[in-house]
């Protein structure tokens, strides 16, 4: 009877308190909330004028340094960061930190054949789960939830990233990353799962391989509530989601070159994601002129790190079309909310949760002998799940009966390069559709209104 108790006792403590230490911030009055967004701003914009030659340059061009940021409204007066930042000053450029003082690196797509690295100190492993803990108590996890987690592991920052912040929540964590559909439903009900954390197209996914093995997952198991994101996705797919789940489906956003999951996250009122602002700063601009965009309408979200020690960004724009709501949202949090990310202002594609850039397929496909570069990728959605087919040209000197072995080596050449799982096509010299102007690189077969 006591053991029971304690036991008890201690499960109740555990779902109770947060497992987060900085709960009390996201309820802060704006005018602290903004101070301490000021001073912060000040913080980061020194350590980049000191530590990266790349952003004191652009600052003196800009004729900024960091004692002239006076308020907020100085925000404006920054030069904006790119991928193209990251990219030109591979792989470490940008960091503030020698990489020997780093605690991990990740790595996400670039626009050309290699990535683009991210570097975080301790500290900034400590932040992020602790902001991931706080997304996941937000959304309506606690301390005790087994949280299925099928987000990859591995460079992408979606696996790690989530596992730590349930962690620190005080949640039972399955780290399953992804693949294997079969067996993922079978822990999920073995394990009684509350929490499933994926990308949701792969949550479709896990509910027809349900399906298809005659296991309901809305009866059978405990599944109650799942964060997903990695991709942008619609209201359409939210409700598809929650019926053949049964579950609440809740978006949470991130980036890699800001942090990686947890920078924004709905709660359960789910009109638009608690942009965490003692964190980083946002603005949503006009992609064309850089302007601020005025409030609730949509344009390019740009991100400022405030607490970032290995890669502080300034202004980063992050090609995410998103609006920004100022309503003050009845969960009492005072923290602004994004509005669903609706997609990207430049060619990069999300599938399955993979960034991919044409671009990058091409830098990979230049010189595989046996093709010739010309090509399209072609994106279909079959059931839940995208599908990417590469249709390429055979070199003239390549002999028909080389091209499935063609096929299979460059299929697998971009699997261990970008990680995505692509079917070849290898086609006769003359087949791809040539273009008069640009050179069309996809094509998205996908069904309108699940927004790619
Ligand atoms: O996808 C981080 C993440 C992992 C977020 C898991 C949420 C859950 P990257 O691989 O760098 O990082 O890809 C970032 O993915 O710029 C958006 O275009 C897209 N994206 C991420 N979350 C959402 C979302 C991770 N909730 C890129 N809605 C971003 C729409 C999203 N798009």
């Amino acid at each position: 009877m006591g053991a029971t108790t304690g036991q008890e006792a201690r499960i109740a403590a555990r779902a109770q308190g947060p497992g987060y230490r900085e709960a009390a911030i996201e309820t802060m009055p704006r005018e602290r909330l903004e101070a301490l967004q000021l001073e912060r701003l000040r913080a980061t914009v020194a350590l980049a004028w000191n530590d990266v030659p790349l952003h004191r340059e652009r600052l003196r061009a800009a004729k900024i340094a960091p004692e002239d940021i006076r308020s907020l409204a100085d925000l404006a007066r920054l030069p904006f960061s790119s991928k193209a930042d990251l990219r030109d000053t591979y792989p470490f450029g940008l960091f503030a930190r020698p990489v020997n003082e780093l605690a991990r690196l990740h790595a996400s797509s670039g626009t050309t054949g290699k990535p683009i690295v991210v570097g975080y100190t301790a500290r900034d492993l400590d932040t992020w789960a602790e902001l991931v803990a706080r997304s996941l108590a937000c959304a309506g996890a606690r301390g005790g939830d087994v949280v299925h987690n099928a987000y990859g592991y591995g460079l992408f920052t979606g696996g790690l990233g989530m596992h730590a912040g349930a962690e620190r929540l005080g949640c039972v964590v399955v780290p399953m990353s992804g693949g294997s559909t079969e067996r993922q439903v079978a822990l999920m009900v073995d394990f009684g799962a509350r929490v499933l954390c994926a990308t949701p197209s792969y949550a479709l996914a896990i509910a027809e391989v349900g399906e298809n093995l005659g296991v309901d997952l809305r009866s059978q198991g405990r599944l109650a509530l799942g964060l997903f994101g990695g991709e942008p996705w619609s209201e359409a797919m939210r409700r598809e989601i929650e019926t053949r789940l049964g579950i609440v489906a809740v978006d949470i956003y991130g980036i890699s070159e800001i942090m990686g999951p947890g920078v924004a996250c709905e709660c359960p009122a789910r009109a638009g994601l608690h942009a965490w602002e003692d964190h980083f700063l946002f603005e949503v601009i006009d992609p064309e002129t850089g302007a601020a965009m005025p409030d609730g309408e949509a344009g390019e979200l740009v991100i400022t790190t405030l607490t970032r020690e290995a890669l502080p960004m300034l202004r980063y724009r992050t090609r995410d079309v998103t609006r920004m709501s100022r309503e003050r949202c009845a969960c009492g949090r005072t923290h602004r909310r994004i509005l669903r990310v609706t997609g990207r202002n430049d060619d990069m594609l999300i599938v399955r949760g993979v960034n991919v850039y044409p671009s990058q397929v091409e830098a990979l496909l230049v010189g595989m002998p046996g093709i010739a570069p010309h090509y399209q990728l072609v994106l279909e959605r079959r059931g839940s799940l995208d599908r990417v087919t590469l249709e390429v040209e055979a070199a003239r000197d390549a002999a028909p009966h080389t091209w499935p072995a063609i096929a299979y080596a460059a299929s697998h050449h971009l699997k261990s390069m970008i990680g995505l799982t692509v079917e070849v096509d290898v086609k006769a010299p003359g087949a791809v559709p040539r273009s008069q102007g640009k050179a069309v690189r996809v094509r998205d077969l996908r069904p309108k209104g699940d927004p790619s």
